[in-house]
């Protein structure tokens, strides 16, 4: 864009607006769905992208956006790892004068003027709508449903959510009960630990509940490794509806996934222009998304992008 005094002390030589981009890491399918959407959307929107992964560790995002305040980019994204602890560095790039748009997950700053906007998912209602399924499914039955959860990264906003919102539909039956709870850190290795400890030590496990896909595919592996059938034996929901979820949900291994859509990439351009020009945009804007049902994820699997 090249105007004013910003772009004349750094940035980009040939008048690009140029973003930095924090990444949180690779954990995921939906992680690299969000990275190719966000690589592949930079240069479609003419904007030169600096991004930087940061393996999971909030230390290496402060060090990453202390480095594009250095190299004076025009614009700041990034999704926050956890949510606490961003004050002192969101300040250093008000201060430098940058706008932080934040992407996917939220940070707990009082200060909203510290950032721009927040683009991406309501996790208290995917939570809800997960525990909704649940509590459709169990209308009618005796008994208790012992239910396992699998929790995303501890104190990231789609875990925190994501629990809130299915603990407070399923209070709509007293007989279904969380049992076990536990992260997995959003990884399919790390649910299939954590589901092998589950599976040892409760004897009676009816349903789980994982923050998303790859724990609940991690998760399944220790299920059949132990002899039972996910899907029958325990019911299973998980959140996102990538692909290879999709896959396992068609093939009536999983039960139910709410969808979280990774593809921010094109909204984030298109905000990232606007913040630039001064342009004022909402403090918060969702992403569309959806349900699917066994049924749903086989009619849907053809056309999924990720
Ligand atoms: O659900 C999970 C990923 O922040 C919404 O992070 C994202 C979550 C997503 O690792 O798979």
């Amino acid at each position: 864009a090249g105007c004013g005094d910003k772009d004349a002390a750094g940035g980009s030589d040939d008048g690009k607006l140029v973003m930095g981009f924090s990444q949180v890491g690779a954990e995921s399918g939906w992680r690299t769905a969000n990275t190719n959407d966000i690589k592949a959307a930079a240069p479609a929107a003419g904007i030169e992208l600096k991004f930087s992964d940061a393996q999971g560790k909030q230390e290496n995002q402060i060090s990453a956006i202390r480095g594009f305040i250095t190299q004076k980019v025009d614009v700041i994204a990034f999704s926050p790892v956890v949510t606490s602890g961003w004050d002192a560095v969101l300040k250093e790039a008000k201060d430098a004068d940058i706008p932080v748009i934040l992407t996917d997950r939220a940070v707990d700053s009082q200060d909203t003027s510290l950032y721009k906007t927040f683009l991406g998912s309501d996790f208290v209602k995917e939570g809800k709508e997960a525990g909704d399924w649940l509590v459709k499914d169990s209308a009618g039955k005796t008994g208790p449903i012992n239910v396992v959860e699998l929790q995303g990264t501890t104190g990231a906003a789609p875990a925190i959510d994501r629990q809130k919102g299915f603990a407070e539909a399923i209070a709509a039956n007293p007989n279904i009960k969380i049992v076990k709870s536990q992260t997995g850190d959003f990884k399919r290795a790390d649910g299939k630990t954590v589901m092998e400890q589950f599976l040892q030590s409760t004897p009676k496990i009816d349903v789980l509940y994982a923050h998303n896909d790859d724990m609940g595919l991690g998760a399944i592996e220790a299920i059949e490794a132990a002899g039972k059938v996910p899907g029958k034996d325990i019911k299973i929901i998980t959140v996102d509806a990538v692909k290879d979820g999709m896959t396992a949900l068609a093939a009536g291994k999983i039960n139910y996934i709410v969808e979280c859509s990774p593809l921010l990439g094109t909204q984030l351009m298109e905000l990232a222009k606007k913040v630039h020009a001064g342009e004022s945009v909402e403090q918060r804007i969702l992403t569309q998304e959806t349900t699917f049902t066994q049924e749903q994820a086989k009619a849907a699997l053809p056309d999924r992008k990720y």
